[in-house]
């Protein structure tokens, strides 16, 4: 079979989960570093977004996407269930994380720490602050949502998981979002543990620049 290759920054979440996914059903990939609207993405996706993936002829973008091709085409344990319920509400997961979760709590919270747009390239606090709320009220929905099983889905690990993992694992290493995470035991319990996992831990991006 032609080679996997995952393109994208190691450091972006949708990325990260699509690498995750490959790990986890120990399907060996080529991971390329491509940024953000640069030509070289823009040739694989219309918007030159990350991730995008090349297998044979099919280039694919859209991290959900590409992980149920992979769940599909590849051997290993599912990452999507088959069994409709728990498929529905991977779905139902992947869908919340991704149009509700990741809009207040990466390109809101996170973005005004991390890519603040000010002039010297110091935090936006003013907008870090204004996303808190939800932050929180976000964190608080998730951290109810893992207690019962230490999953988001059932008993066992599947891309509802590996979609929200790298977006936690950023949160937690933020001032704001980490005292709230260390407030909810449940969550902080469900990271640290699914940190520890080999598909999670083996394709842990790099530590960021000193800036
Ligand atoms: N829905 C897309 C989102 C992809 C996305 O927004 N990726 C971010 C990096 S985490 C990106 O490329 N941002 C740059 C931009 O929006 O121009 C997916 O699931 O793949």
């Amino acid at each position: 079979m032609a080679e996997l290759e995952i393109i994208g920054v190691a450091r972006s979440t949708y990325v990260w989960t699509c690498r995750m996914v490959c790990a986890e059903k120990g399907v060996p990939h080529l991971h390329t570093r491509g940024w953000p609207g640069t030509p070289e993405m823009r040739a694989l996706h219309p918007f030159g977004k990350i991730p995008a993936m090349r297998h044979g002829a099919l280039v694919l973008y859209e991290s959900k996407a590409i992980c149920t091709y992979i769940d599909r085409v590849f051997p290993g344990p599912k990452v999507i269930p088959e069994e409709p319920v728990a498929q529905a509400l991977v779905e139902q997961w992947v869908s919340v994380v991704n149009t509700v979760v990741d809009p207040v709590c990466i390109r809101r919270y996170l973005y005004a720490h991390v890519f603040p747009g000010t002039a010297d390239g110091a935090p936006d606090m003013a907008a870090a602050e204004a996303a808190v709320p939800g932050v929180r009220e976000q964190l608080g929905f998730l951290d109810r949502s893992v207690a019962p099983t230490g999953h988001l889905v059932g008993r066992g690990f599947t891309l509802a998981d590996a979609n929200l993992l790298p977006i936690l694992y950023y949160l937690a290493r933020l001032p704001e979002a980490g005292a709230i995470m260390a407030g909810l035991p449940a969550l902080t319990g469900y990271l640290t543990r699914h940190l520890a996992r080999p598909s999670v831990a083996s394709t842990e991006p790099p530590p960021p620049k000193p800036r």
